[in-house]
């Protein structure tokens, strides 16, 4: 049992995450730049501001880890620790500041070529995710975001700007963040729909729009680089029943067609999965869908299937009703009681992910990488200014050995990105404190502290890890 040779590991981040520099070089705002720091029971429910008030609220994104500046010093910690891959995103506000522009902003695109070359400086191979929670501002306050089918044009338009620039930089694609969270109201940070309330038919509309703009990409990329893999991406959150009464059996079975398979049928598959069609024809849903959209979905398959995976849940029939809801799942899955919890409540999950990874690849068998996975935890600094963050390193280890015997199972997994690889603002609630890192940043959840770097117990541990390709966990 063993890892395959050209195996790819490596760690993800996100622009708005850890760029900061939201104003500097023509940048736009972006959507996540309007949202406060939350706390840590707020969750996915932080503060979104239509006006950004400066003086009177702190917005993480606006400084994040400051690695607009200092990403040369991070990615030389990444090389450290022999990286083959870096899950990186590219802010669209950065390259086209309203996000309708005609032209790119020139900075923008030129900051990213850096990038791009101290990565290759390494032989760190680039994994770009297109837009990670990050539309134009404008976009969505204009336009209502995805709803509006004018934006796709500008979607085709910023991805083909990307694809020209640095079609010699980069190889691996992900048009869309974790794109299922668009069949839920959390998905105003992928379609930007946040002006007003939108009826489900508006919500699945935008996200049938995302799905053509992803389509569009994928078309595009290929004609412009055959070589290019470009791939869709997904938050798997999976569920079991909680009981074996059939009734759960059958709730388990509808919420995860929805939540983990339908995105993933539309972008592996090219087609609407059938459970959709009725699901929208007995809630009177309309979504506009043409002959000519289901050729372009057809047409616009991605080449390899990626997901986050950090929690399972389970499923009962009356989940209304209950009070063992666990965190991070955004459909109120309950507890498992054979399963320890994070400190923000999300199960841990180690045997799921060979599960996972299963049942991802026996229904769509396309090539299949890990790209973000993570305990997000408190750590803390002793006083001689060692982390020894021994937890990070159990979770991962289980992770890694399930991840070996899914590959052992026949399953094709190319890669494992590690998320918030350096430490960086949660996406959920805005905490710095909520770290996932092998590399501390010196940030508070209020923003002070120095910004310095430094390497936790695990950076060694991971560092080994990849030195012996996943052979030798400690
Ligand atoms: P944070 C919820 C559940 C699963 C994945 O999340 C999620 C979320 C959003 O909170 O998002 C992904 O920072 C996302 C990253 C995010 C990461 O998971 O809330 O792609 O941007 O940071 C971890 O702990």
């Amino acid at each position: 049992m063993s890892f395959p040779k050209n195996f790819l590991w490596g760690g993800a981040t996100a622009a708005n995450q850890c760029e900061g520099a939201w104003n500097v070089a023509g940048k736009g705002e972006s959507i996540c730049d309007h949202n406060r720091a939350g706390s840590r029971t707020a969750n996915t429910r932080r503060s979104f501001d239509l006006v950004i008030d400066t003086d009177k609220y702190y917005y993480p994104s606006h400084t994040g880890i400051d690695s607009y500046h200092r990403y040369k010093e991070d990615i030389a910690l990444f090389a450290e620790m022999g990286f083959k891959v870096y899950r990186m995103s590219i802010a669209w506000s950065r390259i086209f500041p309203n996000g309708d522009e005609d032209a790119p902003n020139e900075a923008g695109l030129a900051f990213y070529d850096e990038v791009f070359d101290e990565l290759a400086k390494y032989g760190i191979e680039p994994l770009v995710t297109i837009s990670h929670f990050e539309l134009p501002f404008h976009l969505g306050k204009t336009y209502d975001g995805f709803l509006d089918k004018r934006t796709i044009g500008f979607y085709e338009n910023y991805a083909t700007t990307l694809f020209e620039r640095y079609k010699n930089k980069v190889k691996y694609w992900l048009t869309f963040n974790e794109i299922n969270f668009g069949t839920m109201d959390h998905g105003k940070r992928i379609n930007g729909l946040f002006n007003r309330e939108y009826t489900e038919t508006e919500q699945y509309q935008a996200l049938h729009n995302v799905f053509l703009a992803s389509a569009r990409a994928v078309i595009a990329g290929h004609k412009i680089n055959p070589e290019f893999k470009i791939g869709c991406m997904l938050a798997y959150i999976t569920m079991y029943p909680k009981t074996c009464r059939p009734e759960d059996v059958l709730k388990t079975q509808q919420i995860n067609e929805k939540f983990n398979f339908f995105c993933g049928d539309v972008q592996v598959k090219g087609k609407y999965p059938y459970f959709m069609k009725r699901y929208f024809e007995k809630n009177h849903i309309q979504v506009d869908v043409t002959e000519e959209d289901k050729a372009l979905l057809k047409a616009g398959t991605v080449d390899y299937y990626t997901f986050s995976y950090y929690m399972t849940t389970c499923i009962t029939d009356d989940l209304e009703n209950r009070n063992d809801k666990t965190g991070g799942n955004l459909f109120g899955g309950v507890s498992n009681e054979y399963l320890e919890t994070s400190d923000w409540g999300w199960q841990i999950d180690p045997i799921g992910l060979r599960y996972t990874l299963n049942q991802i690849y026996s229904r769509y068998e396309v090539p299949l990488m890990v790209v973000e996975n993570g305990l997000g935890a408190f750590d803390e600094v002793e006083t001689d200014g060692s982390i020894n963050d021994d937890y990070r390193i159990d979770y991962f280890k289980r992770h890694i050995i399930e991840m070996e015997k899914a590959i052992d199972d026949g399953v094709d997994l190319i890669g494992y990105t590690p998320w918030g690889c350096i430490d960086l603002i949660s996406a959920g609630t805005g905490e710095m404190s909520k770290r996932y890192g092998f590399i501390y940043v010196d940030r508070d959840d209020e923003g002070n502290g120095t910004l310095d770097r430094s390497r936790k117990k695990s950076f060694y541990w991971y560092k080994q890890v990849i030195e012996s390709n996943g052979e030798n966990l400690g």
